[in-house]
């Protein structure tokens, strides 16, 4: 199976990216993580990108907050699907990374998802690798099907409750 890369700006932004990492453990999908910052390394983030799809590499998720440039270097690096996760800064509660992640110009895009969607960022690079993988599209639908089921038995117990 192809590998998910995730990438992170700091290690500050490692309590998000631990929500994909878990779900992608849940999914039972290989993946790497790095910090790689496209402004303090940005040799080192444009490396990744340029040789991903080389090493492996089936999605790539990146994580930033603030000036959140990192998904749009990474995707100008590569034509690997790539996932932007805006993570929350010291102002406006992460709007400011979420326009800087998702407003990218015609030609290079960053599928984003919402701030500090870690998990759904998961889900998403599971299902653009399901497309050609049957075992995890079965794997994503008994997730859907699990998840459906908890809101219906919540939906039996909330009447007791009030
Ligand atoms: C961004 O700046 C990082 O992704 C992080 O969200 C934010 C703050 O980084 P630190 O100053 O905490 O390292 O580049």
């Amino acid at each position: 199976m192809k590998k998910v890369g995730i990438i992170m700006g700091s290690d500050s932004d490692l309590p998000i990216v631990k929500k994909a990492v878990d779900m992608l453990k849940v999914l039972e999908i290989p993946f790497e993580v790095h910090i790689y910052s496209a402004h303090r390394t940005p040799a080192e983030a444009r490396d990744f990108a340029v040789n991903a799809r080389a090493n492996g590499f089936g999605v790539l998720i990146a994580a930033a907050g603030m000036a959140a440039h990192l998904a749009g270097a990474i995707a100008a690096n590569t034509t690997l699907p790539v996932i932007g996760i805006p993570c929350k800064g010291g102002m406006m509660d992460g709007l400011d990374a979420l326009l800087a992640t998702v407003q990218m110009p015609t030609g290079i895009p960053v599928a984003t998802v919402a701030v500090g969607g870690g998990a759904n960022a998961a889900l998403l690079a599971a299902q653009i690798l399901a497309v050609s993988d049957t075992a995890l599209a079965a794997r994503l639908d008994a997730r859907r099907a699990a998840d459906a089921a908890a809101v219906l038995e919540k939906d039996a117990a909330v009447m007791e409750k009030l």
